[in-house]
């Protein structure tokens, strides 16, 4: 049986995973209608994809195997390694809102790596579609982006992904996915390998299994694959070792298939090797050449992860000691490949690629019954060839033309600098490039300046030097000055001087931030005062407490407006920022 190998790729939520779903009722690899690719708790809820994943389909004679593939920035460099491994993309590209900027930065990574992409202008369906303009940008960037002229000569298929529909050309009808699958099989080239030669394999993504420990997904290149097998890992410097393939599987629909033996060519998934790692090649001998190393981002912020020592320690986590966040954390290491953590000193330090990367971590860790608290976000500093360089980002921005002006004025003070703009139906976009550490905290801002129509999106760019420094106007902190319940009559007192976090009978205490305030200064208060007692009744009728919604803290939003002095503390039960210093007297005299 001919086997192909794809990644669908794209920015995110412009489809991928919905498609994919959609070739997997098509060609009945699953029948359930709630069974998707995005099968984890947290991406189920979020409705984003976390984790790149495998899946195999059967069309006609051919074994299709697909990798979807996170969109979100943060999640970029699963994206990167998995480029490494497959014969094509499926380039997905929303027929609304254009190439974006993950758009841009997976597809050269895949004309880097000399890949052929099948362009799907997806989501036809939506009243602003321009599938033509779309189309004709997609092309442009190719251009831009140094594209030969076979990678020109890209193959367009129009879907609606949600409908489970493809078609060649937008006059078309469209009934099902054919169209795209036929493209797939016409235009992929089969996974080729002599299945004689010595066994050559590279793992290209971790998982991990309480029962068989770390498991490897990768690549049969050459040679055949056996369960029990004996093998030598060898890691792209040469170095090696010997162990035993103690499981094998290949992919199936959505689940995952025992086999005995796998051939060149497929993508399997291995368990036995305790400590393989990303880009190590599974070979027969010694004498064998390693394949080349697959390239792994750095991360570009970190954060301190400390014991829970709030006066609410202990209360809601079930694991709550340095020893057990230290193990949860050694086990996060062994599938989590952009993380890095220094477990030197009381504190851990946690290094990631980005706010998304370190909050789903927090999420699982708080579903899982742990309980902790952790310091601010910073960007990490390099020195190259004795310079200061920091992370920087490009940012794209979408938001009516009457925002423009300040969406402008904010990122320049940031020093972000803007390298394009267009504008088109009362919409403008603009293109930015500037620090990680200027956008950091930005979000939140972002989302008032623009009446909540604007929309973001950013990724990593590299290191560059130092930008200088940063003024941001901090929102001060409304702290509580006392512990106990909070009530509404204090809190619809309060909420004249700036927004709430909490709702009435939240309990609090001292040092708790209940909010911020909108003069700037962190302002000490009491949420826990209740109406004065009086035996008269006040003229006219007790006026019902008019209190505005609160805003909820959740741990992303958490990360991002916390200051340098707060904690943001993360229990099964509740994130709540604090002050380091709980006391107004103790933040005084370290102020000083
Ligand atoms: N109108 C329309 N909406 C669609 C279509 N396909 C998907 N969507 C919607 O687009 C949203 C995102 O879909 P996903 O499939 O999760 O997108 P994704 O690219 O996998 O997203 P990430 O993995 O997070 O990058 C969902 O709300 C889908 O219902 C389509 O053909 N038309
Ligand atoms: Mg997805």
């Amino acid at each position: 049986m001919e086997i192909r190998n794809i990644a669908i790729i794209a920015h995110v939520d412009h489809g991928k995973t919905t498609l994919t779903d959609a070739i997997l009722r098509q060609t009945g690899m699953v029948t359930d209608e709630s069974v998707s690719m995005d099968s984890n708790t947290l991406e189920k809820e979020r409705g984003i994809t976390i984790y790149a994943k495998n899946t195999s389909i059967f069309y006609k004679d051919t074994k299709i195997n697909i990798v979807d593939t996170p969109g979100h920035a943060d999640f970029g460099s699963e994206v990167e390694r998995v480029l490494r491994s497959i014969d094509s993309v499926v380039l997905v590209v929303d027929a609304q809102e254009g190439p974006m900027p993950q758009t841009r930065f997976v597809l050269k990574k895949s004309l880097e790596l000399g890949l052929k992409p099948i362009v799907v202008i997806n989501k036809i369906d939506k009243p602003a579609a321009q599938p033509d303009i779309v189309q004709e940008e997609v092309f442009e960037l190719f251009l831009d982006l140094g594209a030969n002229d076979e990678q020109l000569d890209f193959p367009v298929v129009y879907a609606i992904g949600r409908e489970g529909i493809a078609k060649l050309h937008m006059e078309d009808e469209g009934h099902d996915l054919t169209p795209l699958l036929e493209t797939i099989i016409a235009k992929v080239h089969p996974a080729a390998g002599d299945v004689s030669a010595p066994l050559r394999m590279q793992a290209f993504n971790l998982g991990y299994d309480n029962f068989l420990g770390r498991m490897a997904v990768g690549r049969i290149y050459e040679g055949t694959l056996k369960d029990g097998q004996t093998v030598i890992a060898k890691k792209p410097t040469g170095e090696t070792r010997t162990g035993r393939i103690t499981k094998l599987y290949t992919f199936h629909g959505t689940e995952r298939k025992d086999v005995k033996e796998a051939i060149a060519g497929d993508i399997v998934m291995i368990a036995g090797l305790a400590d393989i790692f990303i880009g190590e090649t599974i070979c027969e001998n010694e004498t064998q050449e390693p394949l080349p190393a697959i390239h792994i981002d750095e991360p570009t912020i970190s954060l301190n992860f400390l014991v829970n020592d709030s006066p609410f320690a202990g209360r809601e986590g079930k694991f709550v000691t340095t020893k057990q966040i230290r193990e949860r954390l050694e086990k996060e290491l062994e599938i989590n490949v952009g993380l890095h953590i220094d477990f030197e000193g009381e504190n851990y330090k946690v290094y990631g690629r980005g706010e998304l990367h370190i909050a789903i971590l927090l999420e699982n860790m708080r579903r899982e019954g742990y309980e902790l608290q952790v310091s601010q976000p910073q960007v990490i500093f390099k020195e190259e060839e004795g310079k200061k360089t920091e992370p920087f980002e490009e940012v794209t921005i979408d938001v009516p033309d009457v925002s423009a002006g300040t969406i402008i004025e904010k990122m320049g003070r940031r020093k972000a600098i803007m390298t394009n703009m267009k504008q088109l139906n009362g919409q403008s976009r603009l293109t930015f490039e500037g620090p990680t550490r200027g956008l950091l905290g930005y979000r939140g801002e972002f989302v008032i300046d623009t009446k909540g129509e604007g929309i973001m999106s950013s990724r990593v760019i590299g290191f560059r030097p130092y930008a200088g420094e940063i003024q941001k106007r901090m929102a001060g902190a409304m702290v509580s000055m006392t512990s106990g319940k909070a009530l509404g009559f204090s809190l619809a007192n309060l909420q004249d001087r700036g927004s709430l976090y909490i709702a009435p009978a939240v309990e609090v205490y001292e040092g708790m931030v209940i909010g911020d305030t909108s003069k700037g200064l962190d302002m000490a208060v009491n949420p826990t005062k209740g109406k004065q007692l009086s035996n008269m009744r006040s003229s006219g009728a007790d006026e019902a407490l008019q209190l505005v919604p609160h805003h909820e803290i959740t741990i992303e939003i958490g990360l991002e407006i916390m200051g340098p002095d707060e904690y943001l503390e993360v229990t099964p039960k509740s994130v709540r920022l604090r002050k380091q210093y709980l006391t107004e007297g103790e933040r005084k005299r370290h102020a000083r």
